[in-house]
């Protein structure tokens, strides 16, 4: 990815908060996180922060009506010492993106175990989950709905919206379907929580 750090976006002060997200991609490593940003076309700025055995990766993206969507990325699993330092990454996360390896059944409990671990921390109550079942392109690989079920998905937090969606980021099939519903979903959310404080 490159450690050059160059940002040439426009300020987004001006627009109202909701017009500017922000979601974390994560997922296993070799999941095809990095080769996700790569086929979303890194339109204005790439920036790795290398760190001992850390890598976060940051792109922005128009995603739906939004002018800017940021997207960060990093590796989940086998990182425990890390884990206090991405943990700060997440606050005030609109959305999560969780990459898995549709084609390595035999990771898929590591990535449940992580995708459970990650959406029950307290600042992730509620944020919506678009899973990916990446590399629909290998033969083999497990459909979106057959991840949606070793992911156990059904047991998120009912207040957690959530959607699993094949992909392929070696063709790019599936991304946009899927982001476009992450962004309905944050919309959704964004709205309950509007009507709910209305309420109090
Ligand atoms: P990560 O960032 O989640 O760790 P990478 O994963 O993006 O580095 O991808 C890990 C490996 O999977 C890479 O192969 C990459 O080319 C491959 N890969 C990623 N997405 C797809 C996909 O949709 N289809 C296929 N067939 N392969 C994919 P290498 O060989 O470089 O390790
Ligand atoms: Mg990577």
């Amino acid at each position: 990815m490159g450690n050059q750090l160059t940002e040439i976006a426009p300020s987004t002060a001006f627009l109202p908060s909701f017009q500017s997200l922000h979601i974390v991609v994560i997922g296993l490593d070799s999941a095809g996180k990095t080769s996700l940003l790569y086929r979303l076309k890194l339109r204005e700025f790439v920036e790795t922060i290398p760190t001992k055995g850390f890598n976060m990766e940051r792109i922005k993206v128009p995603m739906g009506k939004t002018n800017t969507t940021m997207l960060q990325v990093w590796d989940v699993g086998g990182q425990e010492k890390l884990r206090p330092l991405w943990k700060s990454y997440t606050r005030r996360t609109d959305g999560l993106v969780f990459v898995v390896d549709a084609a390595e059944a035999e990771r898929m409990e590591e990535a449940k175990v992580e995708l459970h671990r990650i959406t029950r921390l307290a600042e992730n109550q509620g944020v919506p989950v678009l899973v990916l079942a990446n590399k629909q392109d290998l033969d083999g690989a497990m459909s979106a709905s057959e991840v949606e079920k070793v992911l156990a998905l059904h047991e998120l937090s009912s207040s957690t919206l959530h959607h699993s969606q094949g992909c392929s980021a070696l063709d790019g099939q599936g991304l946009e379907p899927g982001l476009e519903k992450l962004y309905e979903m944050i919309l959704k959310r964004k709205k309950m929580l509007r009507h709910s404080k209305k309420k109090r």
